[in-house]
């Protein structure tokens, strides 16, 4: 019989590369928000892979970027601190984008790695094969990589070859979280991400990187319905008038996208109450980002 295997594995990469779509893809769930804009994940997601003869926990890191803030610090300082103690680490690309100063920011950073460092070339399913030779070819000459493995994150390509490749990798190890739990974090923090991801989804310009959701109460009532009370934070009045939208009509919808999420999320009808908050300038104030969830 072979002895049970364990171990850590952080996913980096440049923003929108598809990280947290892998992470979802890996646990089977919707953990790690999602969308199209930079910047989406704030804090480091944790999802936890368990087969019989191994447990991989995944470290979402959010990209690393050049911080313009405090929230932004704290989101750098977060992908770096994965980096450190992992069995392995997935730096994560996209094929459809060239390599860029981001990428070199955090090759040089992957080369003091003590661990093993697999690239990750995502969203094969936008290129021609035959382009997936010269992005081979270049990153090949930037570091040495354990392996190179193309996947796509949406589609599922590769994805098993990616899975098995890592568990030979991890050494012997305790399994250390039960076959059921998928997340480290608890379940008000998904829910706060999921109403968040709807606000990107919906709004545009600042407002995105101007808001921040906290979950002030999730009760279970007699009906068996969850009752969930949420503010949505933003930094202005004028971004206050966006998110509530004509005649409530904006506010309305991101409820009702997130509400149907969530309920997908706890398996439980959802009533969901969202109310909107205006607090100047949160991200540059660390009272209000360890109120917001951001802590160091
Ligand atoms: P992150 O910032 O690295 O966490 O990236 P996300 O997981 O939020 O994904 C960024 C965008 O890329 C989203 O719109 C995803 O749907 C999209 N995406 C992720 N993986 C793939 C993929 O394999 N193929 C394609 N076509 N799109 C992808
Ligand atoms: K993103
Ligand atoms: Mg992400």
């Amino acid at each position: 019989m072979t002895e049970h295997k364990s171990g850590f594995v952080a996913i980096v990469g440049r923003p929108n590369v598809g990280k947290s779509t892998l992470l979802n893809r890996i646990v089977g769930q919707k953990i790690a928000i999602m969308s199209d804009k930079a910047q989406t994940t704030r804090n480091k997601i944790q999802g936890v892979y368990t087969t019989p003869e191994a447990q991989l926990i995944f470290i979402d890191t959010p990209g690393i970027h050049k911080p313009r803030h405090r929230l932004g610090d704290f989101m750098v300082e977060t992908a770096y601190s994965a980096i450190r103690e992992v069995d392995a680490v997935l730096f994560m690309i996209a094929a459809d984008q060239k390599r860029g100063k981001g990428d070199d920011f955090i090759i040089e950073r992957l080369k003091d790695s003590h661990s093993p460092v697999y690239l990750v070339i995502n969203k094969i399913d936008k290129v021609h094969p035959d382009d997936l030779l010269g992005i081979i070819e270049d990153y090949r000459q930037q570091m040495d990589f354990k392996e190179i493995i193309p996947i796509s994150a949406t589609e599922g390509n590769n994805f098993d070859t990616l899975m098995t490749t890592l568990v030979d990798q991890m050494p012997e190890g305790p399994q250390y979280f039960p076959d059921d739990q998928i997340t480290d974090h608890p379940e008000y923090f998904i829910v706060s991400e999921l109403i968040r991801e709807k606000v990107l989804l919906l709004t545009r310009d600042e407002v995105p990187h101007s808001v921040a959701v906290v979950v002030d109460s999730m009760k279970r009532n007699e009906n068996d319905k969850v009752h969930i009370q949420a503010t949505i934070i933003v930094e202005r009045d004028s971004q206050k008038g966006i998110i509530i939208g004509k005649g409530g009509k904006m506010l309305k919808d991101i409820g009702t996208k997130a509400r149907r999420d969530i309920e997908t999320l706890l398996g439980d009808k959802v009533y969901l109450e969202l109310w909107v908050k205006v607090q100047k300038d949160w991200r540059d104030k660390q009272t209000y980002l360890t109120d917001y969830g951001y802590k160091k």
